[in-house]
């Protein structure tokens, strides 16, 4: 009785070990990265986290400080952040495509629509990225990571490469 009470809980811990080990192998791509933005002057004006999904990549951006208006909101190519974040590089693009929702040759990956900041400065916003991903090859995270930028006006969705969007005027770095 004792030994087949035994065999039985060997053949169960072997079942759950090898099925840990089948799910291992996904794990070690990232499914989430969180960041803080922060201004020209350094001054932190909110956070954003980005989560992967069957679909595509979740933002969910918290913003507080900035100035009202219409703000362009992009993926940038590069995990640097050094005012006047030029650092960050163009629009994160690993297929090649053109700028802006309108351009039948576009979007970027990193391409968003914009936002709206009411006065006060304060502004929950939840974006859907379907054409991008955290991990693997064209991946957020990959080498040298990615930055989500702020814009001084709004992206036209049109012009070629960044939208006509002004300053950059907030950033924060996507890093593994
Ligand atoms: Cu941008
Ligand atoms: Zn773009």
């Amino acid at each position: 009785m004792r030994s087949t009470t035994l065999a039985a809980a060997a053949a169960g811990f072997l079942a759950l070990s090898a099925c840990s080990r089948a799910r291992r192998a996904p794990e070690t791509q990232a499914q989430a990265v969180r960041t803080e933005l922060t201004d020209a002057s350094g001054r932190r004006v909110g956070d954003a986290s980005l989560q992967q999904l069957p679909r595509g990549v979740l933002i969910v951006a918290d913003l507080s400080a900035l100035p009202s208006g219409t703000h362009a909101i992009h993926v940038h190519e590069t995990g640097q952040c050094t005012p006047p974040f030029t650092t960050a590089g163009g629009h994160f693009n690993p297929s090649g495509a053109r700028h802006g929702f309108r351009d039948p040759q576009g979007a970027h990956a990193g391409d968003l629509p914009n936002i709206h900041v009411p006065s006060g400065g304060a502004l929950r916003v939840e974006l859907m990225a379907e054409g991008l991903r955290l991990s693997g090859d064209g991946g957020v995270l990959d080498g040298d990571g990615a930055a989500l930028v702020i814009h001084q006006f709004a992206d036209d969705y049109a012009s070629d490469p960044a939208g006509a969007a002004g300053d950059r005027i907030a950033c924060g770095a996507l890093i593994r």
